[in-house]
């Protein structure tokens, strides 16, 4: 019998780190170059297949802007991930980044896993963050961490592959994390299906946070 997993997944960071190409990038597999500031907050689902059995599916919601953070407690309130964007060329990205980071750590869900995201890896050659610098800053605080370009796709399903990976999938239709990091035993043949899952991946949806 197939499983399905859903779980709600926010993403942070600094304006124009590029949060909302990164979604558009993994739902639609589209990039925009003038991409606008967030305004509203869009609702968007994308689902990963882990196996045969078992798919994973995402509501991203609350991907705000950057500028709104006096409004955060709202948007990760039952987040069960959390990806926090920073952008290579802007070392004081990484910085706000780490401020989203403790505050994920003091306020979310004890359970909520967190990804960090080194976007635009594309414009290495305007690098200010090392990856090791990144990496072990990740490392100490034990988040995920990756680089990704939203422009290429460099990573992009890979950083979302490995959240689904490591979400704890102890029950069908899961909406809370609340089970502990049980059930994240490794899985072979991992493959993002962007086909999968009940939804129309893409769409808008009604927000239910
Ligand atoms: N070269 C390059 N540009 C990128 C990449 N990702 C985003 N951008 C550009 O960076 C700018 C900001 O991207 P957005 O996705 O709007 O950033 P955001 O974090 O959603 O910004 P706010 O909604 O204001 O918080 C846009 O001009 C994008 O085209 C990337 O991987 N590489
Ligand atoms: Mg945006």
């Amino acid at each position: 019998m197939s499983k399905q997993f859903q779980f709600k997944l926010v993403l942070l960071g600094e304006s124009a780190v590029g949060k909302s190409s990164l979604v558009l990038r993994f739902v639609k597999d589209q990039f925009d170059d003038y991409r606008e500031s967030t305004i509203g907050a869009a609702f968007l689902t994308q689902t990963v297949t882990l196996d045969d059995q078992t798919t994973v599916k995402f509501e991203i919601c609350r991907d705000t802007a950057g500028q709104e953070r006096y409004k955060a407690p709202m948007y990760y309130r039952n987040a069960n991930c959390a990806v926090v964007v920073y952008d290579i060329t802007q070392s004081a990205s990484l910085e706000k980044a780490r401020t989203w980071i403790r505050e994920l750590q003091r306020q979310a869900d004890p359970s909520i896993v967190i990804a960090l995201c080194g976007n635009k890896s594309d414009l290495a050659a305007r690098r200010q963050v090392s990856q090791e610098e990144a990496k072990k800053y990740a490392d100490e605080e034990g988040l995920m961490w990756t680089e990704t370009s939203a422009k290429t796709g460099e990573g992009v399903t890979e950083i979302f592959t490995a959240i689904a990976q490591k979400l704890p999938l102890t029950a069908p239709s899961a909406t809370r994390a609340g089970a502990g990091r049980a059930g994240t035993a490794a899985r072979a043949g991992l493959d993002l299906n962007k086909q999968a899952g009940t939804g129309a991946a893409g769409q808008p949806d009604a927000c239910n946070c």
